[in-house]
């Protein structure tokens, strides 16, 4: 009997995918998709301009050689990226009091009147990071592109963001399907400076360490609907939280326009629905708040079965492994 225990656990400990135990691990954590990547995809609006496709090659560059502890990486943006930032700030910026909420329209005044944000000029990844860990503790580190989700999840669990630095290409400023610089900035960060926010980011993040393919697959999907395209009631209007509403004019129209299909957030549902990475979104999840949708996702996360559990040390930045009997 005591044989069979054994081989039991030893079965159970192959099964537990690699994740990172330190803040240092997450330099293992750079596996990329190359999904819409500009020089293997087609319909990649940047693939028939090589002065494009260099461009990315060299900021790509600069994540690839990025080690933890390392400076975070300056871009001299070239006239031509600033323009194109410029008008992805300004059409935005001209939604945002209607459909943005509120944590996000307070987030992005501080970054303005810091003088961080503004349309003149691309911010640069240190300036951000410095502000961001000085209100959540949340930090960047540079990454090539898109990352896989276990990967990229990972990080979330350390309050790491791993940031693209390039800039979409300037003949498609309202929509993009990869994430770049617009996104992040303009997307991610802000809200990363909620509390609440980050700590619902952090415990997606937690929930993925050590998860079978099967449960990343659903973590990334609830991330999806939620980090990425989310709506929240505030005040009986309806808002958009998601990064990657707030950061394609086309797609936070469209969001908040009577055309979506609606769901209420619910991570049971929300973790299995097929989403789209080319275009728009059929569907959208409306949470209630940021705490009604992290007391969801943590009775959610419970639900995933792992052999162990774990505390994040803030400390030592690094991850406790606790053994379940
Ligand atoms: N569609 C978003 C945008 O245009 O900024 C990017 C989404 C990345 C997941
Ligand atoms: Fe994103």
């Amino acid at each position: 009997l005591k044989r069979v225990a054994d081989e039991v656990r030893i079965v159970q400990e192959e099964k537990i995918p690699w994740f990172p135990k330190k803040i240092s691990d997450l330099d293992k954590c750079n596996h990329l998709i190359t999904k819409y990547d500009p020089d293997l995809d087609q319909d990649h609006p940047g693939f028939s301009d090589p002065e494009y496709r260099k461009r990315r090659e060299l900021i790509s560059a600069l994540a690839f050689n990025y080690k933890h502890g390392d400076p975070l990486p300056v871009v001299v943006y070239t006239p031509e990226e600033i323009a194109t930032w410029r008008e992805v700030y300004r059409t935005l910026s001209s939604l945002y009091p209607s459909h943005a909420c509120g944590q996000f329209l307070e987030a992005l005044g501080q970054l303005e009147s810091e003088c961080l944000y503004g349309e003149d000029k691309i911010p640069q990844l240190g300036e951000v990071s410095a502000f961001l860990r000085e209100r959540t503790g949340f930090q960047l580190r540079p990454v090539a592109g898109l990352l896989s989700a276990r990967d990229f999840l990972a990080s979330l669990a350390f309050r790491v963001f791993q940031c693209t630095q390039y800039i979409r290409h300037p003949s498609a400023p309202m929509h993009s399907p990869e994430p770049d610089c617009c996104h992040e900035l303009l997307g991610h960060i802000p809200m990363l400076a909620d509390n609440e926010f980050a700590q619902f980011s952090q415990e997606i993040g937690l929930a993925s360490l050590g998860a079978s393919d099967e449960d990343i697959e659903k973590l990334s999907t609830l991330y999806w609907f939620t980090v990425e395209f989310g709506l929240c009631k505030q005040n009986g209007a309806v808002k958009a939280y998601g990064a990657g509403l707030l950061s394609s004019y086309g797609e936070l129209l469209y969001a908040l326009s009577n055309e979506p299909q609606y769901k209420s957030f619910n991570p049971a549902e929300t973790a299995v629905q097929p989403y789209q990475d080319q275009s728009y979104q059929p569907v959208y999840f409306v949470s209630e708040s940021f705490e009604d949708a992290k007391h969801k996702l943590r009775q959610y996360s419970s639900t995933i079965q792992k052999p162990f559990s774990i505390r994040y040390d803030p400390y030592t930045c690094s991850m406790e492994v606790l053994d379940e009997p």
